[in-house]
C-alpha cells in the first residue's frame, strides 16, 4: 500500500530549561545539519520549515522553585508551541517536533490533542517522564511530561492550551524503558498503563512488542502521537544525549518500530527529542534520529 504523504511542517525547539545539562537546545540544529529536510524531499514529501521557536537562556533566568526548575519559562514555551502545532494541523499538515528536552512533549501533545477526540500515544524513551513535583528525585520538568500529559502534575503544565487531560492512561505506551523512579512506578500501577520494558522486548522481541502497541494506541483514537526520547536507544546507537542509560533499544530494533508505525499508517505528529551534539560523536545521534523519522514516515528498502 501505498502511504499518504501529508505534507510536513518542521518546529525546532532548542529548549534546555528542563534538562539538568546543557547541550540539548543544539538538537534541532543537528538534526537539521543531518540533512532532514532532503531526505524527506528524497521520500517524496513536501516539507516546510517554520525555524525554531524563541527559548529562554537558563543565565537570564531564577530557578523559583528546585522541584519545579524553569517551570513559568517551561510552560510559556510549551503554551506556544502547542499553538504552533495545533494550527499546523488545521492547515492540514504534519507536526514534526524537534528537540530540546522531552518538557516540549507537554506543547506539542496539547496540540496534537487539541484535534482529536482521543489521542494515542507512543513513549519511547529509557525513562518514564512520569514524576511531578511530589516524586521528583531531579526537579528537572522533562522528567515530567507524561504525567503532565495524563493530567498529573502543576496547573500551569497540565492546563496548557486550556484543557486536561491530553490523552487517557488506556491509549498509551511506553516502550524501552530501564530507569524509572518509585514515585513513576506507583503511578503507572495507579492508572495501568502499559509499559514494555527493556525485558519485555528482550523476551518478545520488537515486532510483537510493537503489534501490541499499535492495538492498544488506535483502540478508540482519531490520532496517534509519537513521542521519541533519543536515550530509548543504546548509549553504542545514540551516544549524543543528556542522560545515557545502558542497555537499550538497537539500531535495528527501534527502525523496525519505526517501519511497523509507518506499515499501520497511523501517525498523525511526531516528536525526537534530547538529542545533545556536545555529548555525541560527528553528530551520530541526530543522524540516527533523521534515519528513525525516515523510517516512520515510509522509507522501505524495497
Ligand atoms: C529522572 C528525573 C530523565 C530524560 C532524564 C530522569 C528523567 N527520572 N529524562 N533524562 N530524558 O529526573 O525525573
Ligand atoms: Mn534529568
Ligand atoms: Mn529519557
Ligand atoms: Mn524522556
Amino acid at each position: 500500500m501505498v502511504m499518504e504523504k501529508k505534507p510536513v511542517t518542521v518546529i525546532g525547539v532548542p529548549m534546555d530549561l528542563g534538562a539538568g545539562r546543557r547541550g540539548v537546545d543544539m538538537g534541532p540544529s543537528a538534526i537539521r545539519y543531518a540533512m532532514l529536510k532532503e531526505k524527506l524531499i528524497q521520500l517524496g514529501y513536501e516539507v516546510e520549515d517554520v525555524g525554531n521557536l524563541h527559548v529562554p537562556t537558563p543565565e537570564t533566568h531564577q530557578v523559583v522553585d528546585p522541584r519545579l526548575k524553569y517551570l513559568k519559562e517551561i510552560a510559556s514555551v510549551c503554551e506556544t508551541l502547542g499553538r504552533t502545532v495545533s494550527e499546523t494541523v488545521e492547515r492540514g499538515r504534519f507536526p514534526l517536533v524537534l528537540g530540546g528536552d522531552h518538557s516540549i512533549a507537554i506543547g506539542t501533545i496539547a496540540g496534537a490533542a487539541k484535534h482529536r477526540k482521543r489521542l494515542g500515544l507512543i513513549w519511547f524513551d529509557a525513562h518514564g517522564d512520569l514524576n511531578t513535583r511530589e516524586t521528583t528525585p531531579s526537579g528537572n520538568i522533562h522528567g515530567m511530561p507524561l504525567a503532565v500529559s495524563l493530567g498529573y502534575g502543576h496547573p500551569d503544565l497540565v492546563n496548557c492550551l486550556g484543557f486536561t487531560p491530553k490523552v487517557q492512561p488506556e491509549n498509551v505506551v511506553l516502550i524501552g524503558i530501564r530507569d524509572l523512579d518509585e514515585g513513576e512506578r506507583k503511578l503507572i500501577r495507579q492508572l495501568g498503563i502499559r509499559v514494555f520494558t527493556m525485558h519485555d522486548i528482550d523476551r518478545l522481541g520488537m515486532g510483537a512488542v510493537m503489534e501490541e502497541a499499535l492495538e492498544i494506541v488506535t483502540r478508540g483514537t482519531d490520532g496517534v502521537h509519537l513521542s521519541l526520547d533519543l536515550d530509548g536507544l543504546d548509549p553504542k546507537d545514540a551516544p549524543g544525549v543528556g542522560t545515557p542509560v545502558e542497555g537499550g533499544l538497537t539500531y535495528r530494533e527501534s527502525h523496525l518500530a519505526m517501519e511497523m508505525l509507518a506499515e499501520a499508517n497511523v501517525l498523525t505528529s511526531a516528536e525526537f527529542v534530547e538529542v545533545n551534539p556536545i555529548l555525541d560523536n560527528g553528530n551520530r545521534t541526530a543522524k540516527v534520529a533523521v534515519a528513525l523519522i525516515e523510517s516512520a514516515l515510509g522509507k522501505q528498502v524495497i
